[in-house]
């Protein structure tokens, strides 16, 4: 099998279009479970997956961290930087996507091209990578998941972006918004991210928190407007996360932002980017933050990964854990499904994982893990007993006095009397062991 690349030359030689081989198989560069075109349920699980791959962490990350300089020197880094680079790089990213068989990527502004103070020679750098990168699409039928600009690597970030206490930043930041919406339309993207970095702070003896996060709404609704503008119509995601970088971020979790957007009167255009790594840092499961998303309208796409029980920090792994994307799936299924959105890998190999090939068996791992989280997920929603024991363990709400109550036809003093009429309530098990055998058991099928 092979597949032809889109570019000057082939960066991963020797590694051909990934095949589909099963679960028998011990081939590290094929998929065991991951079979694009296979039905489950009503769509493939190319349509209900949506995978993409995220251009920061693969093509620009070199294993760097606070403790040492990167590990890897991929192929397309010796072309060395500026434009030429910033073209080697896009050549490897678009032989990386297709080999792999991912229908989307996501970026930001300045991974795609040459950052510059210079505002003109900013623009010019992205407008050219652009028009490159959409020549690429063309030719290969790649999407844009989504893209989104770079507001916290900058130093003149360091005190946040539109959060930041000098308006002469917040607005250097509306170049880089303003381009990357102009280049998400451009590039046809189903969505735009802001994942607010530096929107936070280190300590709140100089903060006033209400002014700034009045002018994030303000900054985003500002965004919002000029997307539209442009005739953007996709969504627009907010992805929260509650440090790291800063002590204190305003997008804490999927509560904090749903409360905010709908502050702001923003939950009509905006919805939320769920990250693995990002719910556990909040203290929650990357479950529960998927569920309280969802559950308010709001879960419009996610970026998988997951982190380490041992850190406390965004290790940014590949997922891996079949009980997570089982989880997630459940969330997602019930749903009906993450359209427009995706699910993003956004996750880096380890520093120690330095060979090309790395890359791909890390991708073919976490579309292998969200493939069976499909499958088991949809299994235990279509053919199990899971749904029928939830709808019991709810069963006194939907007819009678119960219903009642939830329609809001009862008062409180009419409570308490039918309650003396009931007399105690009888004992009912919360049976979580039996949903947890289950789970295992359609894992084994
Ligand atoms: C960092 C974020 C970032 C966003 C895009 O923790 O996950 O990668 O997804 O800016
Ligand atoms: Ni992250
Ligand atoms: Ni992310």
């Amino acid at each position: 099998m092979s597949t032809p690349f889109i570019g000057n030359q082939a960066y991963f030689p020797g590694i051909d279009a990934i095949p589909f081989e099963g679960r028998g198989s011990d081939n590290p560069l094929a998929f065991k479970v991951y079979d694009a075109g296979k039905r489950i349920g009503d769509r493939t699980m190319a349509e209900h997956l949506r995978f993409a791959v995220c251009y920061w962490h693969s093509f620009c990350g070199n294993g760097s961290d606070p403790f040492g300089p990167g590990t890897r020197a991929y192929p397309w880094d010796a072309v060395g930087g500026g434009l030429a680079g910033a073209e080697a790089k896009l050549d490897a990213a678009f032989e990386f996507f297709t080999k792999l068989g991912v229908p989307y990527w996501c970026f930001h502004d300045i991974d795609l091209a040459p950052d510059a103070d210079d505002i003109a020679t900013y623009e010019r750098n992205l407008k050219h990578m652009v028009g490159l990168a959409k020549a690429r699409q063309e030719a290969t039928g790649m999407k844009l998941l989504w893209g989104t600009a770079n507001l916290f690597s900058h130093p003149r970030y360091m005190n946040g972006a539109s959060t930041n206490p000098d308006f002469a930043v917040v607005a250097r930041a509306a170049v880089q918004v303003k381009n990357a919406l102009d280049a998400t339309v451009e590039l046809g993207g189903a969505n735009y991210v802001f994942w607010g970095g530096r929107e936070g702070y280190a300590s709140l003896h100089n903060t006033d928190m209400k002014r700034e996060l009045a002018h994030m709404a303000r900054f985003l609704t500002m965004a919002r407007d000029y997307g539209r503008s442009i005739g953007f119509e996709g969504n627009f995601l907010i992805e929260p996360k509650p440090m790291e970088p800063m002590k204190h971020q305003y997008d804490f979790d999927s509560a904090t932002c749903t409360g905010f957007l709908r502050e702001h009167g923003l939950d009509g255009d905006f919805k939320l980017n769920i990250e693995a790594n990002h719910a556990t840092l909040s203290g929650h499961s990357f479950e529960h933050d998927l569920q309280v998303a969802a559950d308010a309208g709001l879960l419009g796409s996610i970026d998988a990964n997951r982190g380490n029980p041992q850190n406390g920090w965004d290790t940014d792994q590949f997922p891996s854990d079949l009980y997570d994307t089982v989880g997630a799936m459940m969330v997602v299924l019930r749903q009906g499904g993450l359209a427009p959105g995706g699910l993003n890998f956004d996750a880096k190999v380890r520093r120690e994982s330095t060979d090309p090939a790395d890359l791909f068996m890390a991708h073919i791992g976490g579309m292998d893990a969200f493939a069976r989280g499909l499958e088991v997920a949809h299994a235990l929603l279509a053919d199990s007993p899971w749904e029928g024991w939830r709808r019991e363990r709810y069963a006194s709400f939907d007819a009678g006095e119960g219903k009642a109550f939830a329609d809001g036809a009862l008062d409180l003093a009419a409570l308490r009397d039918l309650a003396e009429k009931a007399g105690e309530p009888t004992q009912r098990s919360g049976r979580q062991e039996q949903y947890e055998n289950l789970v295992n058991q359609y894992l084994q099928r």
